[in-house]
């Protein structure tokens, strides 16, 4: 229906199967294929957190389907979904062509991040204009959405949820709350880039609607290249907090809307695994997936852009 405006879902991919992993890890390093020893050290982390499911997929389709009813649910008959994928398929350039090919002649673009990097957000933002550029189709996008009230009403509830999976026992007050996102090179600084200003504007908003006082940002999941990335990273931070007497921590990975590989992995596995060393009580928040407030988020934003546009 070419009355209809299109809506590009964007998400970051991940392999269908373990057979892909090897293509899907080449895709992330632009084309230069792993050793066989970060193959394996990738495909162990897959097996360690679901043995050959991969949950991001079936999160994102659910998130794209739950976008379209609240979109529906706003402005019936207007929007139509589609999904782009940054390194697996359908890739963002499928997405568009999928578009253009059902006669959609104007869409927008939102990823399902809720913070702009322009090595993050930027690169699907660009990615979908230039393949748009290609197929004729008018495109604008949602470049951020990381203070949206329904946003930070959401968070702040699972962070006060949070707060109680220590047991009754355990004020909210003796929890150290560790907000974190995806670690990026260091070099975005020199960018001027908004992600760390972003990331802790979100925090703050939430810490205070928590009324959570103590509370710090920390960066997770760094890449593993030889360029120095954003830190402290949260292994080290887990370990400074023990050391000033933390014994209780809450993470709360505000720059993640899934669970997946960087949640269920690097978060419930290995920072897990290094807070038990340190004798720390470790829980956290329960990430967004098809919160309806965050569905009513990503559909507002859209709207937003679209009236905007006029
Ligand atoms: O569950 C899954 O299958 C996918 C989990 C996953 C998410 C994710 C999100 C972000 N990344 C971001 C940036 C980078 C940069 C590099 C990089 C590398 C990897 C590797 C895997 C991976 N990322 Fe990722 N990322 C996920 C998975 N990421 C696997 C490769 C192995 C490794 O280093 O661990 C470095 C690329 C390079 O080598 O040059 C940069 C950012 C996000 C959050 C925003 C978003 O979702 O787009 C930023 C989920």
């Amino acid at each position: 229906d070419d009355r209809k405006i299109g809506v590009l879902v964007m998400s970051y991919g991940t392999p269908e199967s373990m057979d892909d992993i090897e293509e899907y890890y080449t895709h992330i390093r632009r084309g230069n294929p792993p050793t066989p020893e970060q193959l394996a050290d990738l495909t162990n982390r897959y097996d360690a957190i679901v043995g050959g499911f991969f949950p991001l997929r079936e999160n994102t389709d659910r998130q794209v389907c739950g976008l379209q009813e609240a979109l529906d649910a706003i402005a019936p008959d207007t929007y139509v979904c589609y999904q782009g994928l940054k390194h697996a398929r359908p890739y963002i350039e499928d997405g568009v062509k999928k578009m253009a090919e059902d006669g959609i002649r104007e869409a927008i673009g939102i990823v399902l991040a809720p913070h702009y990097s322009i090595m993050s957000v930027g690169s699907y933002i660009k990615r979908a204009q230039e393949s748009a550029e290609a197929q004729g189709l008018k495109m604008a996008f949602v470049k951020e959405y990381h203070l949206h009230p329904k946003l930070i009403r959401t968070l702040t509830a699972r962070v006060q949820h949070g707060l109680k999976k220590f047991g009754a026992d355990v004020p909210a007050t003796d929890v150290k709350v560790l907000f974190s996102a995806h670690s990026l090179p260091e070099r975005i600084i020199e960018m001027n880039d908004p992600y760390p200003q972003q990331l802790l504007a979100t925090s703050a908003a939430v810490a205070e609607g928590a009324g959570v006082t103590d509370w710090q940002f920390t960066w997770q999941s760094a890449g593993r290249t030889r360029e120095p990335w954003l830190g402290p990273d949260i292994l080290d931070t887990l370990q400074e907090v023990r050391e000033k007497g933390a014994n209780y921590v809450l993470i709360a990975p505000i720059g993640f809307v899934s669970d997946h590989l960087e949640i269920l992995y690097d978060v419930d596995i290995e920072a897990k695994s290094v807070a038990q060393q340190l004798g720390l009580k470790l829980e956290r928040i329960e990430m967004l997936n098809t919160d309806p407030l965050y569905m009513e988020t990503l559909a507002e934003s859209v709207i937003a852009l679209q009236q905007e546009r006029g």
